[in-house]
């Protein structure tokens, strides 16, 4: 092998090589490729078996994708969007008598009940069903939020590939993301190029649809990412987002007025659809008979309706707005909705069969693909909150479905899972203390974060304003009240800003106006000499939103390789004595790897014995337990 690839290089077939010629291309020495990958999967699983199951591991089925007939896809409404662009299907949207329905399972699902973490292979295998049997449903949300920097921080995978390996599985439904305005899939603002490029290499890459909100409904932190989806001649679903309780006539800053002025101004801006994203599920079934039927009337694009099932109206929420007349509704199917995940969607269509809003979509086949997911989900059954009902009392805290599963473990990494109860009051206390504010991705987090804050230190509305004089607040709540998340309706509440600023002087404008423009050329250069990698768009983009988690994971690619093809229940689960199993390692290219015996040595590392196709290696992995 050494020798072979000393034959076939370059320098060395045209003569120029001197003796220092192998000590300046260690690549030479990279004789067995393919045993060092080998290794690296079997140190992947003896470090997992060693050091996280234990050698336990529970039994799962394997999920199976239904079959259907007939190799080729019926075209659908991404070929309309590619054909004739996005006004042609919006106007198509409005058309429709039935009730159109978008499918969140790959994105704010699995996000809201399992931290996120599903992996692409699981995506991948359902991907060909989908675009057989689902290619009625109005689009697919499986990109955006925090599917970005969770796919690149915890499961070591690129979400670009998972975004193109979906996009040429499902060729005919379109595809939809969540983009956080000008926080792109982050947590904080971005200068205004990465926001460009962001759009244009996503939209490259197969996304159709972006929701675009703001954190604080700002409108002027939406405008660059709209101005981009619109030069890309992608779909502007522009979202108000819904807090507070139009019922409730004593609240008198989110009423139903305000709601409908900013949506008049998001259609203007060029959006094609209105969305209401209700991330908290604060939307009661009467409300949204009552807001869907005053946008339909004020506005001339379709309305899509995003809700939680957080409060356990759900379904009475969806049920009451197509009633009202909303074009589209997100729903996931059912094994993966619920709670604070998305409302049941084939719970939905059942329900709306032989009504003037049928949606048309095969509840049989809809089965078939609930039951697939049903398979999936015991497999990340440790990212689980643990939640069992719904909660009525969601409509007090007004915690977005993410982050109400994800409080309680956060809130035990900082030792205080005793004072969750607290935490939750808090989180009330603060949003209060803010002048009532929009509470989603990044501001939800601020308001968590301080809430988190003040029991720590116990702190209170009353005493904080002395007792915290000296102390740095969380980052998170200093940039909001520095204006870097934007402009709050209503302003920033004085005393508060002072104590927390400590003489800092917030901004006015979009703070995209301040940021200075990325420099995507030097970031290239940078990966391409730092980690030997081609240094592309994509590449340059993933670093400059998460500089740190993308260092992260090309560091991890070396040391571990590319283990996304590798199954989950491996992935999370290892291997239990004696168990045998299939690792995809590359396309084409599987391994059938068998956990012989585990032998503990003194030194505190323990020998895992595998036989690889048959072979027989050992490697030791130290125990850090
Ligand atoms: C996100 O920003 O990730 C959200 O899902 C907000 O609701
Ligand atoms: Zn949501």
């Amino acid at each position: 092998g050494f020798l072979l690839n000393v034959l076939n290089h370059e320098t060395f077939k045209n003569g120029s090589c001197d003796t220092g010629f192998i000590a300046e291309n260690p690549s030479l020495l990279n004789v067995r490729g393919g045993e060092d990958k080998e290794l690296k999967v079997l140190n992947y699983i003896g470090n997992i078996v060693v050091n996280e199951t234990k050698g336990i591991k529970p039994q799962f089925d394997v999920p199976r994708a239904p079959k259907f007939s007939g190799a080729e896809f019926k075209p659908g409404l991404k070929q309309l969007l590619d054909e004739k662009g996005p006004k042609e299907v919006s106007d198509w949207v409005l058309k429709q008598k039935k009730l159109l329905l978008t499918d969140t399972t790959m994105r704010d699902a699995h996000q809201s009940l399992m931290a996120t973490r599903v992996r692409t292979v699981d995506m991948e295998k359902i991907a060909p069903a989908m675009t057989h049997m689902a290619n009625d449903l109005f689009s697919i949300e499986m990109w955006g939020g925090a599917t970005f920097d969770v796919a690149y921080r915890f499961l070591k995978e690129d979400p670009w590939e998972r975004l193109k390996t979906l996009r040429e599985k499902m060729p005919n439904i379109l595809f939809q993301m969540l983009l956080r305005g000008a926080n792109a899939v982050g947590y904080k603002n971005y200068p205004d190029n990465v926001i460009r490029e962001f759009v244009k290499s996503s939209s490259k890459a197969g996304i159709d649809v972006y929701r675009i909100f703001d954190s604080l409904n700002w409108i002027e932190g939406m405008e660059v990412a709209i101005d981009e989806v619109l030069n890309q001649n992608k779909i502007v679903e522009a979202s108000i987002c819904y807090t507070g309780d139009i019922l409730d006539e004593t609240r008198d800053k989110y009423t139903l007025k305000y709601y409908v002025d900013l949506a008049r101004k998001l259609e203007k801006r060029g959006a094609h659809i209105l969305a209401i994203k209700d991330m908290s599920a604060l939307l009661k079934p009467m409300a949204a008979d009552k807001l869907i039927r005053a946008l339909k009337s004020e506005l001339s694009i379709p309305v899509h309706l995003h809700t939680h099932d957080t409060s356990g109206n759900g379904v009475v929420t969806v049920y009451s707005a197509a009633n009202a007349g909303v074009d589209i509704v997100d729903t996931a199917f059912n094994s993966m909705a619920g709670l604070t995940s998305q409302p049941p969607l084939n719970s939905v269509i059942a329900a709306l069969n032989n009504t003037e809003r049928d949606t048309m979509l095969n509840l049989d086949d809809m089965q078939k693909i609930s039951d697939y997911w049903e398979a999936v989900r015991p497999v990340y059954n440790k990212f689980e909150s643990g939640l069992k009902t719904g909660t009525a009392e969601i409509y007090k805290y007004e915690i977005p479905g993410g982050q109400y599963s994800n409080l309680k473990p956060q809130v035990e990494s900082f030792g205080l899972g005793h004072r969750f109860e607290e935490v939750k009051e808090m989180f009330k206390t603060v949003n209060e203390m803010l002048g009532d504010i929009v509470k989603v991705t990044p501001s939800s987090k601020a308001v968590g974060d301080m809430a988190i804050f003040m029991v720590q230190n116990d702190l209170n509305e009353e005493n904080i304003y002395d007792k915290a004089k000296d102390m740095d607040f969380p980052d998170s709540i200093v940039s909001y009240f520095e204006g870097m998340m934007g402009q709050p309706e209503g302003g920033f509440p004085e005393d508060l800003s002072k104590l927390v600023l400590k003489g800092k002087e917030p901004i006015k404008c979009r703070p995209g106006e301040l940021l200075p423009d990325e420099d995507f050329d030097a970031i290239k250069k940078m990966l391409k000499e730092k980690f030997s990698i081609e240094g592309t768009d994509e590449e340059a983009l993933s670093y400059a939103l998460y500089p740190k988690v993308f260092e992260e994971y090309q560091k991890n690619l070396a040391e571990e390789g590319n283990l996304r093809m590798m199954g989950s229940d491996i992935f999370f689960h290892g291997l239990e004595e004696g168990e045998t199993c299939g690792v995809k390692i590359a396309e084409g290219k599987k391994l059938s790897i068998k956990l012989v015996e585990i032998k503990s040595n003194d030194d505190g590392t323990k020998d895992l014995a595998f036989e690889v196709n048959g072979n027989r290696r050992v490697v030791t992995i130290k125990d850090k337990n």
